[in-house]
């Protein structure tokens, strides 16, 4: 049996719409336009963003970390609605350290996540109330595709890890671009993307 003192403590974070989890202690991350580089098509149009105020493009907020390794994990990831080029807002993305699956479920606005296992690309479409799956070993992207801003909750085991470095070398195979009023998703010519 496990004794008390191994036990974490339940609890309840209540969402404002805001990036307030009501009472629960939070950590706030913000990704700007100038952390995505190298990361992005157009390196030229990133510059002149980050030189124009360098604003945030998304911002995580998650409970204050937790020492207990096989808990589930939050996180509230709100996405500014933009363009990077032609590029949409998206977060740098990542592979998990360890192989371990992920649920993203939408809150508002309209996306997707980009997934890749570096063999095969795949496009999942994020709106209120869809619960995109990432099984292990897919690296996966957010991308903000309407005009107003992406804002979803992130579930995940507490070990899984944040590997960016390797979807900063290979990519994702694919990239999500402004089509008029809408989106398209550019594949790889070597990729299937289904
Ligand atoms: C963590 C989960 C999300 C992302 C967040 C920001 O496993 O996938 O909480 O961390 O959406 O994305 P990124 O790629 O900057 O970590
Ligand atoms: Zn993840």
């Amino acid at each position: 049996m496990v004794s008390m003192a191994a036990l974490a403590n339940p609890f309840v974070a209540i969402l404002d719409g805001g990036d307030s989890l009501g009472d629960v202690a939070t950590t706030m991350s913000v990704c700007r336009y100038s952390d995505l580089a190298g990361l992005v098509a157009d390196e030229a149009a990133l510059a002149v963003l980050v030189d124009d105020g360098d604003r945030a493009v998304y911002r995580v907020a998650k409970p204050a970390s937790s020492q207990f390794g096989d808990e589930l994990r939050f996180a509230v990831t709100t996405i500014e609605s933009g363009v990077i080029g032609e590029e949409l807002h998206m977060t740098k993305g990542h592979l998990h350290v360890l192989p371990r699956a992920e649920m993203y479920v939408g809150l508002e606005g309209l996306g997707g996540v980009l997934l890749s296992d570096f063999q095969r690309v795949r496009w999942l479409e994020l709106r209120p109330r869809s619960i995109v799956t990432i099984p292990p070993g897919w690296a996966h992207r957010a991308v903000n595709v309407g005009h107003e801003r992406l804002r979803f909750i992130a579930i995940y085991p507490q070990d899984a890890g944040t590997d960016y470095a390797t979807v900063a070398a290979r990519g994702l195979g694919a990239r999500v671009v402004r089509h008029g009023d809408g989106y398209r998703v550019l594949g790889g010519d070597d990729l299937e993307l289904t």
